[in-house]
């Protein structure tokens, strides 16, 4: 059959860099291309679309199959305009990712969707095909919901397994992107990461722990993406290959997107030991917890070429802590972070502000906290109510939130974020807070940077970087980021003078703290 995979994405920025590649249409193609399936992507994050440009992509690869992946947000409003222009054009439109996966019925009502892979796809999508094809050589439906052609009636297949064994897939098919080189950035020094070329990449599934804000707390979900899973080192080095022969940059470092890297310290032992023995010469940076790394490890991990951990903190209140199901213990925390910026690793830490029945002092607790864990940058965001999460339920309850009740209804209310508040404090104070904080966090970390130059003597990178203003550059990021342009009453300040000398965060006495 001739696939067309189309990832909608976004038109404008999220984020400091937001080049994603569609991971999931080049970890699928790869799949259906061994099943003899001709296969091709487009991608349509940070670009336009309308109908005339689907309809064109349409007329250029005459698919049988189009698929479709969307989250829950803004991506949504694309995905229905493409599957709408491909039924039109006659082909069968299949869904896949998290919203469906979280609401798979709701979504296959729409009349332009034909079924919606559940959960992981490589087998799934596979034996859906086949079972289009009318193959019955041994094939079982399992991860979908199809909607019969009499009557339209929806029928859903679970899983068997425990999801499917990464080190037995085909590389992903990096090489059917139109322009691999699109998702090569290089901010390097910008951000004090290393002037490389670097590309983003995904080396596990699932995720062991189940923090009640996020889809892996709901048990559907777990059993449709299978268990924790993560990749053999070696087949890493393979894909890195695989993704240098590609390019006409030479990149070197790489993003691991996952939901969960670092999660054990015999398996980071064998990744460290590895990238080590193979003198990979390759920066890498990855998500973890905090509370498994120690001195010795930290330091293996430089040596292996780890230069970025981001990890999630979320909020500064035991009470919060408590309702997300997740254990942070602060001196332990701070204390890593100092030991990652000692060995030169940079630490990202995130923190939610507007958690269901979350308070005005809460929040004061979180912004302490942030004040107390010197990583090299926090990122802020409010709250946003993730369906088929304990926390989206909750906020239901308390009628703080109305469940949008079809696709279409969760186009409108996704348009630009879901933009709610659930919490108790004032819409007005929790965003323009929010933001506040985000530029200052942003402020806090340039200056850091600068003084990351003086203390070096690289005198005209810190000459540049008095010149250069990088924090404004930043704040429409942050305003889209965050949903500000939402509520657009809403006055910022931009933060003052005074920001106090911090010791050590980033591992000289003259930086600043948050
Ligand atoms: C990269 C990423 C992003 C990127 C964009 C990703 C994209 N697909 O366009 C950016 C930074 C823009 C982003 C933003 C957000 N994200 Co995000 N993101 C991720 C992340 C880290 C990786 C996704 C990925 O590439 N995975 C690797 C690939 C191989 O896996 P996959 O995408 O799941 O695909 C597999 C299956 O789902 C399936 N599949 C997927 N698509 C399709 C399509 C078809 C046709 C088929 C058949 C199968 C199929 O097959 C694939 C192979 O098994 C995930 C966490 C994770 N590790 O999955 C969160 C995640 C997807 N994000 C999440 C969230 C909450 C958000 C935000 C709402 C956060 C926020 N507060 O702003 C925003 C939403 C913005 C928006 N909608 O535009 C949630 C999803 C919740 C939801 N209901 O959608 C996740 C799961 C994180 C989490 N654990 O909660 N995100
Ligand atoms: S650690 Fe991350 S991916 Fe895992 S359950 Fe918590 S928020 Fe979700």
């Amino acid at each position: 059959m001739r696939v067309l995979f189309l990832n909608p994405g976004k038109d404008d920025v999220c984020g400091y860099d937001t080049t994603y590649p569609p991971l999931w249409a080049i970890a699928l193609a790869a799949v259906l291309r061994e099943d003899g399936h001709e296969v091709a992507i487009e991608d349509y994050d940070r670009r336009p679309l309308d109908r005339a440009t689907v309809e064109a992509a349409l007329q250029r690869h005459t698919p049988d199959v189009v698929g479709v992946s969307a989250l829950t947000g803004p991506q949504l409003g694309r995905a229905l305009l493409i599957s709408k222009v491909a039924k039109e054009l006659g082909a069968t439109v299949i869904w896949g990712g998290p919203h469906p996966t979280i609401l798979p019925e709701q979504t296959l009502e729409h009349p332009a969707i034909d079924a919606v892979v559940i959960g992981e796809g490589e087998h799934a999508t596979r034996d859906l095909l086949r079972h289009f094809q009318g193959r019955r050589d041994g094939v079982r439906l399992h991860n979908v919901a199809i909607k019969r052609k009499d009557g339209g009636r929806i029928e859903v297949f679970p899983p068997h397994g425990d999801g499917v064994d990464l080190n037995e897939l085909p590389l992903p098919a990096w090489d059917l992107l139109p322009d691999i080189d699109r998702y090569a950035t290089r901010i390097g020094e910008d951000l004090r990461l290393s002037d490389r070329w670097r590309i983003k990449m995904n080396t596990s599934r699932s995720c062991i722990y189940r923090c009640t804000f996020c889809f892996q707390a709901n048990d559907n979900v777990r059993d449709y993406l299978g268990k924790y899973r993560y990749t053999h080192p070696e087949r890493i080095v393979r894909e890195i290959e695989f993704i240098r022969s590609l390019s006409r940059h030479d990149v070197t470092a790489f993003d691991f997107i996952d939901m969960l890297t670092i999660f054990n310290r015999r398996v980071t032992r064998e990744y460290c030991d590895y990238f080590i023995g193979r003198g990979l010469d390759a920066k890498w940076y990855a998500s973890g917890r905090q509370s498994m790394l120690d001195d010795e490890l930290i330091q293996l991990l430089a040596r292996a070429g780890c230069e970025m951990l981001f990890f999630g903190v979320e909020s500064g209140s035991n009470r919060i802590l408590e309702m997300l199901d997740k254990e942070i213990d602060r001196k332990v925390v701070a204390a890593v972070t100092r030991s990652l910026s000692k060995a030169g690793i940079y630490s990202i830490a995130s923190y939610v502000f507007g958690f269901p029945t979350e308070t005005r002092e809460e929040m004061e607790q979180t912004m302490d906290l942030m004040r107390f864990i010197p990583s090299t940058l926090n990122c802020i965001q409010v709250y946003q109510p993730v369906p088929g999460t304990p926390l989206f339920d909750l906020s239901v309850r308390r009628g703080d939130f109305v469940p949008p009740a079809s696709l279409e209804e969760w186009v409108e209310a996704s348009r630009t974020g879901i933009g709610a508040n659930v919490s108790e404090v004032e819409t007005d104070w929790l965003y323009r807070m929010t933001y506040e904080n985000a530029v200052r966090q942003y402020v806090r970390f340039f200056l850091n940077y600068q003084f990351d130059h003086l203390a070096a003597g690289r005198r005209d990178a810190f000459l540049d970087s008095l010149t250069t203003n990088r924090v404004e550059a930043e704040m429409p990021n942050l305003k889209q980021a965050i949903g500000i342009e939402r509520w657009s009453g809403i006055e910022i300040k931009l933060p003052g003078a005074p920001f106090q000398p911090s010791p050590s965060p980033i591992g000289h006495d003259l930086a600043v703290g948050a």
